[in-house]
């Protein structure tokens, strides 16, 4: 399983041969599902293909001006136009992505499809069994940057553009938290370089989703810190919980509370980070770490979830409280 020749042909067979393509995101998708989603989908649509590209929830406001988004069919408001295009499809593209689960509610018209199944991701552990044809490589910054590896090297080079190469380039700024991590090898940056060629604009892209906030996400920013957050240094931990009620007093928008992790991981020494949100009946939890801390398996132990090594998420269904107390029995017992 490598970006060899072979696979890229039989990537490019499968497509010749599809008519009805469907691309699948992430539940809670972030810039790197949605802009390799619609990178590809662009490339698919330029083709004459007949595209859809389906996400189980709404993406983010801050990722509303991007090439495609308008055309993205979502679970939570159209679910059966979700399900059929998925169950529909004769090829399906799981975007940033290792598992059908990973989509939560279009799980069952994954499993119902009897499309071709094609991975394109860089998380842990795929599901392999379910997909025909896999690109999994857990070693790459984002999923953006795999996907440029294979259009870059097929006979799909032709059709790169300005938004195809914009689209790539904030999955890859965002998964690196603005070229700070995940992003030690070369190939990285001369992939950046090739899409600058293209015609990306950094300073422009990088304001529009990092100086873009709004004063909601700054203000429950500004409460995390100063009232929620909680600090272990014997332990190198640090962890934020909003509940429900606090979250609800903004608006508890998508993206609302993104990033908010990474400010317990800057706290020097600290190198384990969480946040707890509480969500419907459940608490959605995301791990970040420094250096050997190994995320992805506290999240798969702990709170069945997963990712990264050093980014992972997971979830509870005990109450807030609870889920704080198990969490911080666990780092009671840290040896970082
Ligand atoms: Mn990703």
């Amino acid at each position: 399983m490598n970006l060899d020749k072979k696979n890229i042909q039989k990537l490019e067979a499968l497509i010749a041969d599809a008519n009805k393509i469907t691309l699948c995101t992430h539940q809670s998708p972030d810039a790197d599902t949605i802009g390799s989603a619609l990178a590809l989908s662009n490339v698919l649509l330029q083709m004459g293909k007949q595209v859809k590209v389906v996400c189980p929830n709404t993406p983010p406001d801050f990722l509303d001006w991007m090439v495609g988004i308008d055309s993205i069919l979502v679970h939570d408001k159209e679910g059966k136009e979700v399900y059929n295009a998925v169950v529909e499809a004769d090829l399906l593209f799981a975007m940033d992505f290792n598992a059908p689960h990973r989509t939560a509610n279009v799980e069952k018209a994954m499993l119902d499809s009897s499309a071709k199944k094609v991975l394109i991701d860089h998380h842990l552990f795929p599901e392999e069994n379910y997909f025909d044809l896999m690109f999994s490589f857990p070693k790459k910054s984002s999923t953006c940057e795999l996907l440029f590896e294979i259009l870059d090297n097929s006979n799909f080079k032709k059709y790169l553009n300005v938004d195809i190469a914009t689209n790539i380039f904030v999955g890859i700024m965002t998964d690196t938290g603005s070229f700070a991590y995940s992003c030690n090898e070369p190939s990285t940056f001369e992939i950046v370089a090739k899409l600058i060629r293209l015609g990306v604009n950094v300073k422009e892209t990088h304001d529009i989703i990092f100086n873009n906030n709004t004063i909601e996400r700054l203000r429950v920013l500004g409460l995390g810190i100063n009232d929620k957050l909680k600090v272990f240094p014997d332990k190198k931990a640090a962890y934020i919980s909003f509940s429900k009620e606090e979250l609800s007093q903004f608006g508890d928008s998508e993206g609302l509370t993104e990033g908010i992790v990474n400010y317990g991981l800057s706290i020097k020494g600290i190198c384990f980070a969480a946040l707890l949100t509480e969500k419907g009946d459940k608490i959605k939890i995301s791990f970040r770490s420094k250096k050997e801390f190994n995320v992805n398996a506290f999240a798969r132990e702990n709170f069945e979830g997963g990712g990264h090594f050093n980014a992972a998420g997971g979830k509870s269904f005990l109450s807030l409280k609870d889920t704080e107390k198990k969490l911080e029995n666990l780092i009671s017992n840290f040896k970082i």
